[in-house]
Formats: structure tokens, C-alpha cells, sequence
């Protein structure tokens, strides 16, 4: 019992990344399963697989706004894919018994990598919150990713007794950004 357990669910596990916006409820149910299996609070951060990357990519969503883009219709679709994801999860934790909230970080983060920012929000049973696209100062937009969230929410809630990443689709985890990665920063 008590301590904390910060989980990201990775996209590439929970989505099949190749299709736009194909989930993997099979593997959602099972992290679920497992999920409603301890007594440890819990903070689940997931990732946006096909559901985030593709279009993202397709309109350069994390260099914020350019000009001869018309991004909007793209940040409103990859917000609103990415709360048919969330649906996904919060559904299957349902289904599970877990009581959890969902808190949609475009409505409150501001800004992108670990320096966000914004307070944290914890539910008191299973917190659960996403990569997402979040208004920016300087650039007005940007991808905030999971990975950002699960960093700071592992530092700075109290009695974090681990972190744990559930994968798929990938090799492993990188310790820096992938645009500075070595071959010997794959964990
Ligand atoms: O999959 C990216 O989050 P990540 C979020 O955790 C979007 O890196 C919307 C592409």
C-alpha cells in the first residue's frame, strides 16, 4: 500500500502507430487490468501513438505556427483525436473498477518540454492526462509530449516511489531528446 507510481502508457503500444488513429484495446485493457491490481495511487500519462504523431508531423505541429501552414483545423483535429484516445483509456479503467479523472493538458499547460507551464493536476484516485497539442508564448503552439509530463510529475509529487514505462513499437527509452540521441543514450 501508499507510495506513488508514475506509468506512461506509450503510444506506440496503446495505438497501432502506422494507422491513423487505430487503437489497441487489447493492450489498453490489459495495462487496465493491471492498473486496478495494486494499491499504489497512481498517475497514468499516455502517449498519442496514431492518434497524435502522424498528423502532427504532417502540419509540423511542434515548431508552433507557420504562416504559409493552415494548422488550425490540425490542432483542432489532433485535440479532439487525442480525446477519442483518452475516451479509450478512460473507459477501460472504468470498465476495471478504477475510479479516475482525466485532465486534458491544452486546458491547463502552457508550453512545451520539462519547463511547462502550469500546476499539476491530481485526482484523488487514478490521474490520468496526455500528450497533447498546448498553447505556447512564443511559438503559439506546440506539441507538449507525454514524456515531458511523466518527468515532472515523477519529480515533483511526493513519495513517487517509481516510474514505469510501458512500451511498444520502439527499442527503448532514450535519456535525452531523440535530435541529440547516441546510440549509447538507448536504455
Ligand atoms: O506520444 C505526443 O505525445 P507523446 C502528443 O507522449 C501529440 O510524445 C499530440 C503528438
Amino acid at each position: 500500500m501508499g507510495g506513488t507510481v508514475v506509468i506512461k502508457w506509450g503510444g506506440g503500444l496503446i495505438t497501432y502507430k502506422d494507422q491513423l488513429c487505430t487503437v489497441n484495446l487489447d493492450v489498453i485493457d490489459a495495462l487496465a487490468k493491471a492498473c486496478s491490481q495494486t494499491g499504489k495511487q497512481l498517475v497514468i500519462v499516455h502517449g498519442a501513438g496514431s492518434f497524435g504523431h502522424l498528423k502532427a508531423k504532417q502540419f509540423r505541429l511542434a515548431e508552433g505556427r507557420i504562416d504559409e501552414l493552415s494548422q488550425d483545423e490540425a490542432i483542432y483535429d489532433v485535440r479532439s483525436d487525442m480525446l477519442t484516445l483518452n475516451k479509450f483509456v478512460m473507459d477501460s479503467l472504468a470498465k476495471h473498477g478504477i475510479s479516475a479523472k482525466s485532465y486534458p493538458p491544452h486546458e491547463w499547460a502552457k508550453g512545451t518540454g520539462p519547463k511547462f507551464k502550469g500546476d499539476l493536476p491530481v485526482f484523488d484516485g487514478v490521474t490520468v492526462v496526455f500528450g497533447d497539442v498546448v498553447d505556447d508564448e512564443k511559438q503559439g503552439f506546440g506539441i507538449l509530449s507525454g514524456d515531458d509530463l511523466i518527468l515532472r510529475y515523477a519529480t515533483e509529487l511526493p513519495e513517487v516511489e517509481r516510474a514505469v514505462f510501458a512500451i511498444g513499437g520502439v527499442d527503448g527509452i532514450l535519456r535525452v531528446p531523440p535530435a541529440r540521441a547516441t546510440a549509447e543514450d538507448l536504455i
